[in-house]
């Protein structure tokens, strides 16, 4: 609303917002249940806040603009706090936050030394301790009264019952019980094994789990308490705030490890950066800084407002997550032909970015979250992971609102689209064929272990694929001196060399051949055994899956794949086409039987650090009686890079060129399935 609006205008709006600040404040705060996002709260309660501060003949005492918290739900006994436990100040900008330090400046005088710490998204608990023994914990409630939740705090492992060592008679310790990202992941994941509906985020998950009336189910949570400060104490504690955290460590309390003292505005503003760039990595979910004046006797004299204190202040980082509506479900087609639910949304501002599409991983997770076209949903992003839909709304829902399921052909090529059993994903098995899947296929048929056709790098192959030059595999063998002259770095050598290579490709084995056609679940020891097995390729083409399953290591899911891989028209078109183009291999047994008894032919290893089980000697005697090579140094042509204790230098190197790291008991599976394989 603008500024200066007329005072009837103005009555009414705040009316307006006060009746979804108290319908949003009891989803949230009492139900647990939210329907929007903190930010779009915070958004309205702003608003509130400005009509207010410019008509205060407006303000009420019921206004949620006048409180702090929820009021107590009932089941629980009333517990008054010796002081009162008022929330921050908010400060959302740069700017803001200058203001603040402006402020604090004017009454204490000087620069201001500050305590910076994480505001950790948890519940605020006032813990009471006399004579160091924990008596009650209780919720922020209203600021003045909160929730007896003494039975429930004191499952918390991280809350001492008793202080250690020397305490006062009374001290109020105060801080956020949290359940960190690992703990929630795990949670949801037991709550979906035992038909439970998952918790939209670690939050809400911390509240419910407080306010369970039955204790013995907040002990199976997994809650953290993380002190941050005192409120009454019987004694001063210290001349600083830094002491006192200090004192509260000694005691025996979390103490956030991310604290830390700076000078001034600056200082607050540096740490604020470094808690942006660093959300990702902290064990908890966060949504601010908050910065408090260190010197207590400052803050003495700063005082307080009606609502928070003086001398701190809570900087806002940006949401992660908000309410959006789900304009459509795609079935999006990726690089190795695995078929993604996204959904597509109306846009919405999360995290400082516009957000119009979310992933919704897989057919599981659609059903799981009962996403449907038309829903309100939660969207969440965090760092520069792709968004993700949470939660439904379900309350919103259309009436007319339909489950979703996923297409049985391919929306890009037109293949079927398969599930294999066990599977979570939905794929593709056009993989020859299908445009999505394009650079993807090509680049691993020309691969050294595929195809082996050099001089095909990733820039080449985008520039062929965006040129409309190559479409599948076999228009490579149909390229021509002139067109490929033309291209970007591409001279009258290279083109002479890259056209020998792929002649030279024509003539190949069956499992080079097998392995480079990207069926899914078929790397190069499943294509070796099926050669082997069947001898040619059209006796694997003919194979009915029960029939591919009595080849040596191969299970259904497997012989599902393939077989499913064959039956495509798509995919027999291509092979034709290769075919066609002269591509053979001279004879199925015999290739295969050198192939077997050197399976690790053409294979580079180099070796580095300690291996328990065998010393220098004996790894290199292995992998050379399978045919392998061991070299002293690691560059790009080095197939795997075997890591023991203490490692060098090589194993960073290997890692910077992306070459395969085995450590122990993988080089040992890789030694016993290549000699199975041979044998
Ligand atoms: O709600 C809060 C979260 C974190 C706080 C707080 C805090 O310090 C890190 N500190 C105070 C003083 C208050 N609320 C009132």
């Amino acid at each position: 609303m603008s500024e200066n609006a007329r005072p009837d205008e103005a009555a009414q709006r705040a009316g307006k917002l006060r009746e979804l600040l108290r319908y949003h404040n009891h989803r949230y705060y009492v139900l647990d249940d939210p329907e929007i996002s903190d930010a779009e709260y915070d958004a309205l309660l702003r608003e509130l806040q400005g009509i207010e501060a410019e008509h205060p003949e407006l303000v009420t005492p019921d206004s949620p603009t006048q409180r702090v918290g929820a009021a107590p739900l009932d089941a629980f006994a009333e517990a008054r706090h010796e002081q009162p436990m008022l929330s921050l100040a908010n400060v959302f900008s740069e700017e803001e936050l200058r203001d603040f330090d402006r402020r604090v400046r004017e009454r204490v005088g000087g620069e201001v030394a500050y305590v910076c710490e994480p505001k950790l998204d948890g519940l605020s608990v006032n813990l009471r301790y006399e004579n160091g023994v924990l008596v009650q914990a209780a919720t922020r409630g209203d600021g003045q009264v909160g929730e007896d939740i003494t039975v429930n705090v004191r499952t918390i492992r991280s809350v001492p019952l008793r202080l250690r060592g020397e305490s006062p008679s009374l001290v109020e310790v105060r801080g956020e019980v949290v359940i960190r990202k690992a703990d929630f992941e795990r949670l949801n994941e037991h709550r979906l094994a035992e038909g439970e509906r998952p918790f939209a985020n670690p939050r809400n998950a911390a509240a419910g789990s407080l306010r369970q009336l039955d204790s013995s189910v907040t002990a199976k949570r997994p809650l953290t308490f993380f002190t941050f400060g005192t409120g009454a104490c019987s004694e001063p504690l210290g001349v600083t705030h830094s002491e006192v955290l200090e004192r509260l460590a000694g005691w025996g309390f979390r103490v956030n490890e991310h604290v830390q003292r700076v000078a001034g505005a600056q200082g607050c503003l540096d740490y604020y950066h470094w808690l942006l760039d660093n959300r990702d990595t902290l064990s908890y979910e966060i949504d601010g800084a908050v910065y408090k004046v260190d010197d207590l006797d400052a803050r003495e004299r700063l005082g307080f407002t009606a609502r928070a204190p003086r001398w701190a202040a809570a900087h806002k980082l940006p949401a992660r997550e908000a309410t959006t509506v789900v304009a459509d479900i795609l079935a999006s087609v990726g690089r190795t032909g695995a078929v993604t639910p996204v959904a597509a949304l109306e846009p919405v501002e999360v995290g400082g970015v516009v957000v119009s599409r979310a992933t919704l991983h897989n057919l599981d997770e659609v059903r799981r979250k009962d996403v449907r076209v038309g829903d309100t949903v939660m969207v969440r992003r965090a760092g520069d992971v792709i968004p993700e839909v949470i939660s439904v709304v379900v309350d919103k829902r259309p009436a007319d609102a339909e489950p979703w399921d996923m297409p049985t052909s391919c929306p890009v090529c037109g293949s079927e689209v398969v599930r294999l059993d066990e599977e979570a994903a939905h794929r593709c098995i056009g993989g020859l064929y299908c445009p999505a899947q394009r650079m993807g296929a090509i680049r691993h048929f020309v691969s050294r272990r595929a195809m082996d056709i050099d001089g095909l790098g990733e820039k080449l192959v985008a520039q062929l694929v965006e040129q409309g030059l190559v479409r599948t595999v076999v228009d490579l063998y149909g390229l021509e001196r002139e067109t490929l002259v033309t291209l970007e770095r591409m001279g009258e050598k290279s083109a002479d060399n890259l056209l020998r290579a792929i002649d030279a490709s024509r003539e190949t084995t069956l499992p080079r051949f097998l392995y480079a056609l990207g069926i899914s679940q078929v790397g190069e020891v499943t294509a070796r055994a099926l050669a082997e097995h069947f001898g040619s390729l059209e006796a694997i083409m003919d194979a009915r899956s029960d029939a591919l399953e009595t080849v040596p290591d191969v299970g259904p899911v497997v012989a599902q794949s393939v077989a499913r891989f064959f039956a495509q028209p798509h995919n027999q078109e291509v092979i034709a086409g290769l075919r066609a183009a002269g591509v053979h291999w001279p004879s199925a047994a015999a290739d295969t039987a050198s192939e077997l008894s050197q399976p690790l032919a053409g294979r580079t290893f180099v070796l580095t650090g300690a291996l328990e089980g065998y010393s220098r000697d004996d790894a290199k005697a292995q992998i050379e009686a399978l045919g392998g090579k061991v070299t002293g140094s690691v560059s790009k042509k080095t197939d795997y890079v075997v890591v023991g204790a203490d490692p060098g230098s090589k194993r960073d190197k290997a890692e910077r060129l992306g070459v395969t790291l085995l450590d122990e008991s993988g080089f040992e599976r890789l030694l016993r399935e290549t000699a199975n394989a041979g044998s």
